[in-house]
């Protein structure tokens, strides 16, 4: 793989195995969702998010995606209930997104893809760090958000502001009070599995919770993401679209969802 990983044709979802054989492994995620298929689990508990916006701390463009950061030095902001045991705290959110509206998500629905797909990251505080959580098939828990074009979505403009401050790889800004709750929608109902990491190093930890419900989002603001760069200040411009991975197989797992 030429010099690190990334989604472009030399680099990018297809090449990510010859360096992190993981690629090929037996949980990895994003997954095709057939509604269909999945299961209803009547044990599955309703999701809880306790998230305190002054925990908010930073926006940085990490040259894959950007990320709001949070401060997770306590248990102020957590995930418990779902299909989890115990509590994880929130680490960040990102987003993945295509180069036009009609691709972007990296879960899919009976196929469909959506413009665009939010993701809460969780560690679990069995473990003393995220670092240390990231390599446990119990670690971390990511809540995956679909976005689709509708009506411009006030909830998204504090972040789509930032995204000048931030525009190449490396740059990073305060970004203090915010509360990711906003961004969701207004059914918790969600289809949980068992996953992995989106990009490299691909690591088998994750248990994905995404909700059935999507919000809504301009074609304008999602024009927004995309003026972000991959690449650094003082590079050739290269713009920050197609950050997703394609569903992988679902080999020998089940869906559970959480409502009929
Ligand atoms: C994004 O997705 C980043 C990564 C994140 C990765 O590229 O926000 O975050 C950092 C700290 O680089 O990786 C370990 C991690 O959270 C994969 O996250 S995902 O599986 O939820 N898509
Ligand atoms: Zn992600």
């Amino acid at each position: 793989m030429s010099h690190g990983w990334g989604y472009g044709p030399t680099n990018g979802p297809d090449k990510w195995g010859e360096e992190f054989p993981v690629a090929n492994g037996t949980r990895q995620s994003p997954i095709n969702i057939v509604p269909r298929e999945a299961h209803y689990d009547h044990t599955l508990k309703a999701l809880k998010l306790k998230y305190d916006p002054s925990n908010s701390n930073g926006i940085l463009n990490n040259g894959h995606s950007f990320q709001v950061d949070f401060v997770d030095d306590t248990d102020s902001s957590t995930l418990t209930g779902g299909p989890i045991s115990g509590t994880y705290r929130l680490k960040q959110f990102h987003f993945h997104w295509g180069a036009s509206d009609d691709r972007g998500s990296e879960h899919t629905v009976n196929g469909i893809n959506f413009p665009c797909e939010l993701h809460l990251v969780h560690w679990n505080t069995k473990y003393p760090s995220f670092g240390e959580a990231a390599s446990q098939p119990d670690g971390l828990a990511v809540v995956g958000v679909f976005l689709k074009i509708g009506a411009a979505n006030p909830r998204l403009q504090k972040v789509l502001d930032a995204l000048d401050a931030i525009k190449t790889k490396g740059k990073q800004t305060t970004f203090p009070n915010f509360d990711p709750k906003t961004l969701l929608p207004g059914s918790l109902h969600y289809w949980t599995y068992d996953g992995s990491l989106t990009t490299p190093p691909l690591l088998e930890s994750v248990t994905w919770i995404v909700l059935k419900e999507p919000i809504s989002v301009s074609s304008a603001q999602m024009a927004k993401f995309r003026s972000l760069l991959f690449t650094g200040e003082g590079e050739s411009p290269c713009c920050m679209e197609d950050n997703y991975r394609p569903p992988q197989p679902l080999k020998n797992r089940k869906v559970r969802a959480s409502f009929k």
